[in-house]
């Protein structure tokens, strides 16, 4: 099968550490295709940058390379729901990926993201996942997301002091990465701390796996329909749903906004 991994951020190079990460686990059946948005911010650390984030991914999705399954791999799920209405094959995001994994392997976690105003947005997720039973902290380490590319820097020294702060004070028993550049810092850090630890772009190539193998799509029987035919003005008016989708799979969502 076929998985694109999509970054949405615009760093190549963070999109070539995010596919090692996943081809590390993928099954051997499996090709992980990569893409790099192609427009938007350098690395996504609040909602401006996620919002924006949103047409870069969907231009990715819609490009048309029949992948089996699309990953979003930014620990926000920028667009998560809106990459759902216009593919039916399987879309997941990092974030939910992670969170679900570790309730498979303990009954708490810590995530462990980068800035303060990320982590805001974890606790979101946290919240908009129902996970609110099993996350016991979200900790910022306030290290930029392009930090952690960078060779000298200080950011996996911080991040393992931090993971180690949770396991001492938040009484969780396996940690969430929170951010997708912390992809590679995963296995030495299950080692340091003797816990699961947990990087969501392994995680959702395997959860896509799974979907696909067990032959689920996305369903199109509620909010996650294609978008309803209407027009689309300014700048976003090549996005208008009559421009990129066949009659026949509009008319599908339409047969859903008036019975539904
Ligand atoms: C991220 C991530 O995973 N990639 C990115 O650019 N920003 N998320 C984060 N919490 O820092």
């Amino acid at each position: 099968m076929r998985i694109k991994l999509i970054n949405p951020n615009t760093t190549a190079s963070m999109t070539e550490l995010m596919g090692e990460a996943a081809r590390a686990v993928a099954a051997p059946g499996t090709e992980v295709l990569l893409a790099t948005s192609r427009s938007g911010a350098a690395s996504i650390e609040g909602h401006y940058d996620e919002a924006l984030s949103v047409l870069g991914t969907i231009d990715e999705i819609l490009q048309g390379d029949a992948a089996d399954a699309y990953v979003i791999g930014c620990f926000g799920d920028p667009g998560l729901l809106a990459a759902r209405e216009i593919t039916a094959a399987p879309v997941i995001g990092i974030a939910e990926a992670a969170m679900h994994a570790a309730t498979f392997v303990a009954t708490s976690f810590s995530i462990v993201t980068t800035l303060e105003r990320t982590r805001i947005i974890s606790e979101q997720l946290v919240r908009n996942y129902g996970m609110q039973d099993h996350c016991r902290r979200v900790r910022a380490t306030d290290v930029p997301v392009l930090e952690l590319e960078r060779p000298e820097s200080s950011a996996r020294a911080i991040i393992l002091s931090e993971c180690e702060e949770a396991l001492r004070n938040d009484r969780s028993e396996a940690i969430v990465l929170g951010c997708a550049g912390m992809a590679d810092l995963a296995k030495y850090l299950e080692r340091r701390l003797g816990v699961p630890v947990i990087d969501g772009v392994a995680a959702a190539v395997k959860f896509a796996e799974a979907i696909v193998g067990m032959g689920l799509r996305t369903s199109k029987a509620g909010d996650l329909a294609y978008p309803l035919p209407k027009p689309y003005v300014g700048k976003l008016s090549s996005y208008a749903p009559a421009k990129l989708f066949p009659t026949t799979t509009l008319q599908s969502a339409k047969r859903f906004a008036i019975s539904g």
